[in-house]
This record gives structure tokens, C-alpha cells and sequence, in this order.
């Protein structure tokens, strides 16, 4: 008897309590957002929806169709429902107010509408990633220093990968359950519960193009696993990226694995390409949720305090011995 996404947050609320219909309602409207975005990228070409829309997003980044589709698609599911003070996304310079025709609810939620925008016109899969905060007791109104909080403090985080299925990928703090979609009832099934990430792995997912322009720490660890069994870690390593961060990150959740997007010398000012509120928190919560661990090289991602709405961060996350490992090595270089 298929479980649905719906059945399952009711069923939860009634046994631990931690999912109030208003969190309940965010979810399942973020997951209707998801599904209305997974058939538009699914009809590709055939939606004139592929290339670019010939505008760039406040990271200076070619905007595509689909990633104004899905911003938008996203803004207009959540903003009637009374359950959200704000929303913050990769595609807005600004957090975006609930307006004023609308009653204000008590969360704020992140978004990065469509991750992995290079694949869309290639298609390889790409997703959602979303990120769910309460808005901080007692302020007057909404502002964008309600969004800086640290990644501990999420309520839920997930994502939504547009892939040969369209799976969604949930925590809200009691561990990681996934749903796929079912096309036919065009609901969230659930299809597995208790995900959990090896603590080692042979496997390791960066960009090697960057390898000139590593910090030496990342050098080492990449190094000692291409040296492979005849090297320090007696073990042969296989190579995956994608160069979709949500594709990464839920193969892991599949079967283990470490993903590393670390900072380098291309832009020194940078922290790292990735982006903390709506990428590495929300990912690293997950991760972190299913026995696994998120560092930025030096602490864990989660306690990282943000000072911008669109900062990046250096991403280290996946298998905990290889993580712990690869934050080793980072640490013993400051000494
Ligand atoms: P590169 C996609 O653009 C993204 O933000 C992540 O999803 C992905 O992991 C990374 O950038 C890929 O970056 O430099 O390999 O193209």
C-alpha cells in the first residue's frame, strides 16, 4: 500500500509532533511547485523552454528559461498560502515579501529554483533545493537579516531532482525520506525511509579541470586516493561529477561517496562557488541527517554564520570517514 507525501507528514505530526500544518501545507505546496517544474523540464525543446532568457541573476550568471519558470512557479504556489513571511532564491537580488493581499505566516523559505542550469539544455539531470527557517521571534515585519541564521537552525531542507525519476528528498530534522513521483496519480510516493550514507566510500566527486588550483589540503587527499591501492589508502577510487550539485549529492544519499567543491585559486576573495543558504545548508543538513557530514574544510557548514544572502561557501559533505579525512588535512595545514 504506496505511502503519499501528505499521509506521510500527518503521520508523522501525529507520532512526534514536529510537523504543524502550516509546516505540513509549505511542504506540500513546495512539492506541488516541484512537480509543475518536473513537467516543464521534462517537455524540454517540445515547451520552448530550453537556452537562455538573455538576462543574468544576481551571481552574474546567464539566467536560462527554465530558471525564471521555476522561480516563478515557486514564488506563485507559496506566496497565497499564509504560511510564509518571505522567500529568498538564487534568482532574486532581494528576498521577495509575501504581499500584503495575503495574510503573513511565521517561515522563510530558500530556494535555488533550478541547480545544475549548464545540464538543462544537455539534458542531464538537474533540481530544486530548498530551505525551510522560521522568521526570529518578536521582529517587527521581514527583512533580510531574518534570513542570516546558521544551517542548524532550518526546521526542514530538501530537494526535488528532475531525472530519469523525479524524486524528493526530504528531512525535517528526524532523519532523510525520498518520494518518487508517480506520473499516473501525479503524486509524491513514498519509496524509502531512514536513508543512510556509508561512512566510507570509493568514491569521490570534484571538478579535476581545478586541480592547478587547489589549496594543498585538497591536493593531498585527491592525490592519495588516485594513487590508488598501492598508495596510502589501500584502496582503488572511482571518479563521479556531474556537475549538478543535486544529482551529486543524491547519488551519495544512494550509495555514499564524497563531493567537494573547495575553494581555489581562480578567485581567492571567493569562500567557493557553491552558495551557503540555499545550496550547502540545505544539502549539508540533509547529508548530516542520513549519518553523513558537511565541512567547509574547517567547521562544519551548519555553523557557518552567514553575513550575506547569496555568500558562498567552500563544500566538503558526503561519507563521514572521508570527510573527517579531507578536514583533517585542512586543519593540520593552519597549525
Ligand atoms: P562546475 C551548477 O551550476 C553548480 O552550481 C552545482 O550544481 C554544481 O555542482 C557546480 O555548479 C558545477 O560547477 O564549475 O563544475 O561547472
Amino acid at each position: 500500500m504506496s505511502i503519499s507525501l501528505s499521509r506521510y507528514l500527518v503521520e508523522q505530526q501525529r507520532a512526534k509532533g514536529h510537523i504543524p500544518p502550516e509546516l505540513r501545507l509549505l511542504l506540500e505546496v513546495v512539492a506541488r511547485a516541484c512537480k509543475s517544474i518536473s513537467q516543464a523540464v521534462n517537455k524540454g525543446a517540445l515547451g520552448g523552454v530550453l537556452g537562455s532568457a538573455g538576462s543574468e541573476n544576481v551571481q552574474g550568471e546567464v539566467q536560462k528559461k527554465l530558471d525564471i519558470i521555476a522561480n516563478e512557479v515557486l514564488i506563485e504556489a507559496n506566496e497565497w498560502g499564509g504560511h510564509l513571511a518571505a522567500m529568498a532564491s538564487e534568482e532574486m537580488d532581494g528576498i521577495y515579501l509575501v504581499p500584503n493581499r495575503y495574510p503573513q505566516g511565521e517561515y522563510l523559505l530558500l530556494f535555488d529554483p533550478l541547480d545544475g542550469s549548464s545540464n538543462i539544455d544537455v539534458n542531464v539531470s538537474i533540481g530544486t533545493i530548498f530551505s525551510v527557517l522560521k522568521k526570529p521571534e518578536g521582529s517587527e515585519g521581514v527583512s533580510e537579516k531574518d534570513f542570516l541564521q546558521p544551517g542548524r537552525h532550518q526546521v526542514a531542507a530538501g530537494y526535488c531532482v528532475y531525472g530519469p525519476q523525479t524524486t524528493l528528498v526530504l528531512t525535517v530534522g528526524d532523519g532523510v525520506v525520498m518520494f518518487t513521483l508517480d506520473r499516473e496519480q501525479g503524486s509524491f510516493v513514498l519509496t524509502q525511509e531512514s536513508v543512510q550514507i556509508p561512512a566510507d566510500t570509493k568514491e569521490f566527486a570534484i571538478n579535476m579541470s581545478n586541480m592547478r588550483h587547489w589549496d594543498a589540503p585538497v591536493k593531498r587527499y585527491i592525490d592519495e586516493c588516485l594513487q590508488g591501492k598501492e598508495g596510502p589508502r589501500g584502496k582503488d577510487f572511482n571518479m563521479r561529477w556531474i556537475a549538478s550539485m543535486v544529482a551529486d549529492v543524491h547519488r551519495i544519499l544512494s550509495r555514499g561517496g564524497i563531493f567537494m567543491y573547495p575553494w581555489d585559486k581562480r578567485e581567492p576573495n571567493k569562500p567557493g562557488k557553491l552558495r551557503l543558504m540555499y545550496e550547502a545548508n540545505p544539502m549539508g543538513w540533509l547529508v548530516e541527517q542520513a549519518g553523513g557530514a558537511a565541512t567547509n574544510g574547517r567547521q562544519a557548514i551548519l555553523d557557518v554564520q552567514p553575513s550575506q544572502l547569496h555568500e558562498r561557501v567552500s563544500v566538503i559533505l558526503g561519507s563521514k570517514n572521508e570527510v573527517e579525512r579531507v578536514t583533517k588535512y585542512h586543519l593540520e595545514q593552519t597549525k
